[in-house]
C-alpha cells in the first residue's frame, strides 16, 4: 500500500464519510521567534505515523494548540491548513489554559496513566485534581469534535491514553457515532491496572467506541482481563469483544507502522546533498564504527541502560577505544516533569564521565545532542550507523527501529533491539537483547560491529522487506477494514 492507493481506496469506500482524528499532540506547532514564526513538527511516534495518513486521506485532525504562534496562524475556530509548505488537510486547534495543561497533560496523562501502564507502579501519581481537569478537558474535547460531524456516518477516530474518558461521552451525545480509538502505549496487565482509582470511568469510558486498536495481541488480552474483573462485563475472548451496556466493543492488534518509501527517499536524497563523507569528517568519524541512538528524552526507553552497557563495552574490549562512537540524540520531553529534568541530568552526567574516563584528544566516545533534529537530517544519521540500539525497559511499538531499517539503503546496518518493545515480533532479524542484562548487552554490541558483512546483508534485507510491505498505509487499510465491519 502506499499513499496514493490509500487515498483511492478510502474514497472508493468512504465516500461522503469524513475522518475525523483527535490526538493530544499536534503534527505542526507554530512558534513565535525572533526573526518570524516558525512551523516545527514535533518529536514523537504518534504524529510521525499519523501525519502521512492525513495527508493521505485529508479529513480532520483536531488537537491542543500548544505552539505560541498557534493562535495567530488559525482561524476564529481554531482552524488552520497543514502541512504549511502543501495543505492538504484541517488542523482544528483546541485551546488549554495552563491550569488545563499542568492537570490533563502533566498531571493525569504523564504522572499517571503514561508511568503505570509502562508498568511503572512506584513513579505513578494519582491526584483528584488531575483527574478533574483530564475529564474537563475530554469534556473540551468533545465539544470541538460535535461540530465536525457533518455526516453521522463520518469516523471518529481518538488516540491515545489522553483521551479514554472521551468515548462514552461522544457516545451518550450520539449513539450511533463510529468511534475508534487507537492505544499508542502498552496496556498492562489487570494486576497493575487495579492500581489506578479512577479504573472504572476509564474502561467505561473507552467502552463507548466500537473498536480499539492496540499495537498487539498481548495488550489486547490484557485490556478484556481488566474489563472482566473490573466491569463484570460479557466478553467473547476468540472474537477478542466486549459486550456492555447494549453494544459491541471489539479489540484488534494492529502493530504501527512508517511511511517506508518517504523515509527511503528522504535518505537517498539527503545523502545526495550531503556526501556522507562529510558527515563523518564533521563529526570527526572518519573510518570510525558509529553506532546510532534516537529517542525522547523519557525513562521508558532505557538510555541510562544502553549508556551502562556502552561503557561496559568500552571497558571489556579497549581495541574498539578510538574507533567506535556513538550519537545520542534524545529530544527533551515533558520537562516541567521533575521526574523527566532528572533523568535529562542523569543521562548528560554519565556520558560526560564515559566521555572523560576514555575519550582523547582525538576522540569522543558519546557525542550527545539534546536538540529536535528534523527527518530530513535524522536519516544522514541513521544512514551512517553500523549498528542502532533501542533498548526500551517497556515501549508500546518503537518507530525508531522501524526507521532505522528504513534508512539502511545500503543494507549494512545491524539493529539492536530490546525484548520489551512491541515491535520485537515484527523484527526478528535484529540482535535482541535484554536492557536490564549489561553484560549481554555489551557483548552484543560487539557482535553487532563484528557480524560478518553477508549476514548483516541478509538480516537488514528480510527486516526492510517486511517493513516496507506492513508500512503505515498497510496499517491505516487494516484499521479501516476493521471500521467497515464494525460499522456497517
Ligand atoms: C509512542 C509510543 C509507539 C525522535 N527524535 C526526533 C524525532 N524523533 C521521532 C522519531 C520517531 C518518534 O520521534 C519516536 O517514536 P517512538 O515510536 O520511538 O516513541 P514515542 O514518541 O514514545 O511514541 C511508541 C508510538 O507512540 C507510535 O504508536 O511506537 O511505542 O511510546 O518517529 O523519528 N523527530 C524529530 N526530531 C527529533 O529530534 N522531528
Amino acid at each position: 500500500m502506499n499513499a496514493e492507493t490509500i487515498s483511492q481506496l478510502y474514497r472508493k469506500r468512504f465516500a461522503n464519510r469524513s475522518l475525523i482524528l483527535v490526538s493530544n499532540r499536534e503534527p505542526y506547532i507554530h512558534r513565535k521567534t525572533k526573526t518570524g514564526i516558525k512551523v516545527d513538527t514535533p518529536a514523537g511516534g504518534l504524529t510521525s505515523a499519523l501525519d502521512p495518513v492525513m495527508r493521505a486521506i485529508k479529513g480532520t485532525w483536531i488537537a491542543w494548540g500548544s505552539g505560541s504562534a498557534d493562535k495567530k496562524v488559525s482561524d476564529e475556530e481554531g482552524k488552520v491548513m497543514v502541512p504549511p509548505d502543501d495543505p492538504l488537510y484541517t488542523l482544528k486547534r483546541v485551546w488549554l489554559d495552563q491550569k488545563e495543561v499542568d492537570g490533563f497533560y502533566y498531571g493525569y496523562a504523564n504522572q499517571a496513566l503514561w508511568p503505570l501502564c509502562h508498568m511503572l507502579i512506584e513513579k505513578a501519581r494519582f491526584h483528584q485534581r488531575h483527574w478533574r481537569r483530564y475529564f474537563e478537558v475530554n469534556r473540551k474535547f468533545a465539544d470541538a469534535v460535535i461540530p465536525e460531524i457533518k455526516n453521522k456516518k463520518d469516523i471518529i477516530w481518538i488516540q491515545d491514553y489522553h483521551f479514554t474518558v472521551l468515548p462514552y461521552m461522544l457516545r451518550t451525545r450520539a449513539r450511533d457515532l463510529t468511534i475508534a480509538m487507537f492505544w499508542h502505549i502498552p496496556w498492562p496487565p489487570w494486576e497493575i491496572f487495579r492500581v489506578i482509582p479512577q479504573r472504572i470511568e476509564i474502561l467505561k469510558g473507552m467502552l463507548g467506541c466500537d473498536l480499539i486498536g492496540f499495537h498487539i495481541n498481548r495488550y489486547c488480552q490484557n485490556f478484556l482481563e481488566c474489563v472482566e474483573n473490573e466491569m463484570g462485563a460479557e466478553i467473547d475472548w476468540d472474537k477478542n469483544t466486549v459486550f456492555y451496556e447494549g453494544r459491541d466493543t471489539r479489540l484488534l492488534p494492529l502493530p504501527i507502522s512508517i511511511d517506508f518509501n518517504t523515509f527511503e527517499e528522504m535518505t537517498r536524497e539527503a545523502t545526495a546533498k550531503t556526501n556522507l563523507p562529510d558527515i563523518r569528517k564533521k563529526l570527526k568519524l572518519e573510518g570510525k564504527y558509529v553506532g546510532i541512538g534516537v529517542d525522547r528524552l523519557d525513562y521508558s526507553k532505557g538510555i541510562t541502560e544502553r549508556i551502562r552497557a556502552i561503557k561496559l563495552f568500552l571497558k571489556k574490549y579497549p581495541a574498539y577505544h578510538e574507533r567506535f562512537t556513538f550519537i545520542q540524540i534524545a529530544v527533551p520531553s515533558r520537562t516541567k516533569i521533575q521526574e523527566y529534568s532528572e533523568l535529562k541530568v542523569r543521562i548528560e552526567k554519565m556520558i560526560d564521565e564515559i566521555n572523560k574516563e576514555f575519550g582523547t584528544e582525538y576522540w569522543t566516545p558519546i557525542i550527545y545532542y539534546s536538540t529536535n533534529v528534523p527527518h530530513k537530517e535524522l536519516v544522514n544519521y541513521y544512514r551512517i550507523a553500523d549498528i542502532a540500539i533501542v533498548s526500551s525497559i517497556v515501549d508500546g511499538m518503537n518507530l525508531v527501529a522501524k526507521e532505522y531499517i528504513a534508512s539502511q539503503v545500503d543494507e549494512k546496518g545491524v539493529l539492536i533491539l530490546s525484548e520489551f518493545v512491541g515491535a520485537v515480533a515484527e523484527l526478528n532479524k535484529a540482535i535482541i537483547i535484554n536492557p536490564f542484562d549489561v553484560e549481554h548487552f555489551a557483548d552484543m554490541i560487539r557482535r553487532g560491529l563484528e557480524m560478518p558483512e553477508e549476514e548483516k546483508k541478509r538480516r537488514m534485507q528480510k527486516m526492510r522487506a517486511y517493513v516496507q510491505t506492513h508500512n503505515i498505509f498497510d496499517w491505516i487499510n487494516d484499521n479501516l477494514n476493521a471500521v467497515q465491519k464494525e460499522t456497517l
